[in-house]
C-alpha cells in the first residue's frame, strides 16, 4: 500500500550514537516500505558544513543513500540546527532539499510542510537570532573558518541558546495561533505537518467554517522514534523502536 512518512528532530550527533543506530535501522527496515520519506528539519544536532566528515556522518549518509537508491524518495528540509546542509550532502544521499514552507498534495489533501520555528513568532529573541545567522554574508564568513573554529562556535551557540531558553516562558516557545492560521490561509492548506517544538499532538483548528489539522512531530530518543504515516486512508502516528 502506498504511504508517505514524516519525521523530524532526530538531533543526531556523535554523542547520540543510540539514536544514530536507531535511525540507520529505520532507514533499512521501516522506511523502504514508504514511497516518500520527508525529514522536516533538525536531523542533526548541529551541522557546521558539508565538509565536516567526522564519524558517524559517513555512515548516516551511506544509509540514506541506500534508501534513495532502493526507490524511496527522500526529502529534506532545513531545521534551525542544520540549515547549513547543502548540495554536497544532498548529492551524496540522494535527498532533495525542500524550502520551508512547502505545499504538497497528499492523496488529494493540500498539506503544508514546515520545520516549525517560523511559527514561533512570539519568541522574538529567536526570530532575530535566526535572521542574523541565516544572512548569506554571515554564513559565508562562518564557512570560511576552520572545522575546529566552527565546532567551537556551534558549541557556543548551543550553550547560549540553552541559557536563553531556560529564561523563556514555555508558552512563547510554542507556535503562535494567528501565525498558524495565516499560513493555512495563505497556502490554502487543510493539513500542516511540522516539528521543532517537541510537543507531539494532532490539533484541530476551526477557521471560518472549515476544519484544519496541525500534526506536530515528536523528537527522537535513544530507544524510539515517532513518525507520522500518511496513506490514502488518512494520517496516523507510529512509534519505531
Ligand atoms: O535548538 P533548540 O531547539 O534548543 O532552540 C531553538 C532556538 N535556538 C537556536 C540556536 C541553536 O540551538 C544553535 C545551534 C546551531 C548550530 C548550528 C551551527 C551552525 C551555525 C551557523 C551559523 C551560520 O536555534 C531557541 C528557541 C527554541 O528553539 C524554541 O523555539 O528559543 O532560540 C534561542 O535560544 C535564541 C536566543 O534567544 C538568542 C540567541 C542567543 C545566542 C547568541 C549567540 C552568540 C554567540 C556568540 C559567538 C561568539
Ligand atoms: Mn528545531
Amino acid at each position: 500500500m502506498t504511504q508517505q512518512l514524516f519525521i523530524s528532530d532526530l538531533h543526531l550527533s556523535a554523542e547520540r550514537l543510540d539514536t544514530v543506530q536507531l535511525f540507520i535501522r529505520f532507514l533499512s527496515e521501516r522506511a523502504p516500505k514508504a514511497d516518500h520519506l520527508y525529514i522536516l528539519g533538525d536531523l542533526f544536532d548541529a551541522w557546521i558544513g558539508d565538509d565536516h566528515e567526522a564519524p558517524p556522518i559517513a555512515e548516516i549518509k551511506r544509509a540514506m543513500h541506500r534508501l534513495s537508491q532502493a526507490g524511496t524518495r527522500l526529502w529534506l528540509m532545513h531545521g534551525n540546527r542544520d540549515f547549513l546542509i547543502g548540495e554536497s550532502f544532498c548529492r551524496e544521499t540522494g535527498a532533495v532539499l525542500m524550502q520551508d514552507p512547502t505545499l504538497v498534495e497528499l492523496y488529494g489533501k493540500p498539506t503544508l510542510l514546515m520545520h516549525g520555528d517560523l511559527l514561533c513568532t512570539e519568541d522574538q529573541a529567536y526570530m532575530k537570532f535566526a535572521r542574523e545567522v541565516r544572512n548569506p554574508d554571515f554564513i559565508k564568513h562562518f564557512l570560511s573558518q576552520s572545522i575546529q573554529q566552527r565546532l567551537e562556535l556551534a558549541k557556543t551557540y548551543r550553550a547560549q541558546s540553552g541559557e536563553a531558553k531556560s529564561l523563556k516562558p514555555e508558552s512563547i516557545m510554542d507556535v503562535n495561533r494567528d501565525t498558524v492560521a495565516s499560513y493555512f490561509v495563505e497556502y490554502q492548506a487543510d493539513h500542516l505537518i511540522h516539528g521543532h517544538t517537541h510537543r507531539p499532538a494532532d490539533h484541530v483548528i476551526e477557521l471560518k467554517d472549515k476544519r484544519h489539522y496541525r500534526h506536530v512531530l515528536a523528537e527522537w530518543h535513544h530507544d524510539h522514534g515517532e513518525l507520522v504515516c500518511v496513506t490514502p486512508q488518512g494520517f496516523r502516528r507510529e512509534t519505531y523502536s
